[in-house]
């Protein structure tokens, strides 16, 4: 998907929202499990209550890798159920060497047909460019992440003081461009953006960490948002486990909505 078909999306639907299907077979709702393929049946039901509400799915893999192979067919036939106007991710935070990660990319993008792949930046260029070499598609680079671990590297100061996250930034943009590169800034750093909007205006940041980790979806839009939107806000558990019993599907609706509507007045 281009970055000017996602703004549409996100024009038309005065949502920036990505719905993580994070989907645990120890958290779904009892009635479920009767199927074959409860996880399956559970995400088909949260897509049905979303869709309308939302831009993007972000399945994390480890969720459906911990299954062994029912999970990623899970995973494949949950892929398929998403409409073609939303864009998919698989957080698979990958990235080793290049002959390594040109088979990770080919995962993901040939064998499976997401739009994007989150990546880890530590082993460097040879780790990362492999992901570009798609057409059509984006890599999903970590910089800032939403968890207290991001405060062991990421802020570590390199030449000119500049922080290790902004040092990764700032090489990762002379790989790709704002048509294909994305960041990870976590919604718990929302003092942040303001600078971070300086070093990569154009880019779309992904940002998990409202909800559950407590990040701040105000202070995000406010200080993150640009002409073209430039967000995409993650949540996962909160709008995937809002409910628990027959009625989960409604109430991951209402879940959504309220972080909708709060888009909708910056959009
Ligand atoms: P909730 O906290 O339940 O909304 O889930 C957040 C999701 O975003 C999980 O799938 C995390 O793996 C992912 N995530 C973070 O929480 N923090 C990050 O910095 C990066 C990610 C990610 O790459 O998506």
């Amino acid at each position: 998907m281009t970055r000017e078909a996602l703004f549409e999306q996100i024009q038309q639907k005065k949502s920036c929202l990505c719905v993580g299907l994070d989907t645990d077979l120890n958290r779904l709702p009892k009635h479920l499990l009767q199927y074959s393929d409860p996880i399956y049946e559970f995400n088909k039901r949260i897509i049905d209550a979303t869709k309308d509400l939302c831009v993007a799915y972000k399945p994390n893999i480890a969720f459906y890798e911990a299954m062994g192979a029912r999970g990623w067919e899970s995973l494949a036939k949950t892929l398929e159920y998403i409409p073609e106007t939303h864009f998919t991710i698989a957080d698979a935070k990958r990235g080793d060497i290049g002959n390594t990660s040109s088979l990770y990319a080919r995962a993901f993008f040939d064998t499976m047909d997401f739009d994007a792949v989150t990546v880890a930046p530590y082993m460097g260029e040879d780790s990362v460019k492999p992901f570009l070499e798609f057409e059509g598609k984006w890599v999903i680079l970590l910089a800032l992440t939403s968890n207290k671990g991001s405060q062991n590297f990421q802020f570590t100061t390199q030449e000119k003081n500049q922080p290790l996250y902004e040092k990764v930034m700032r090489t990762a943009m002379t790989w790709g461009n704002a048509e294909n590169l994305m960041f990870v800034i976590g919604a718990t750093h929302p003092e942040k953006f303001q600078e971070i909007r300086q070093i990569a205006p154009d880019n779309f940041l992904l940002v998990p960490g409202i909800g559950a980790q407590g990040g701040d979806l105000e202070g995000v839009l406010h200080h993150g948002a640009t002409d073209k939107c430039g967000l995409l806000i993650n949540s996962s558990r909160g709008i995937i486990y809002a409910g628990d019993g027959i009625g989960f599907a409604g109430k991951a609706q209402l879940s959504a909505l309220r972080l909708q509507k709060v888009m909708a007045t910056t959009l």
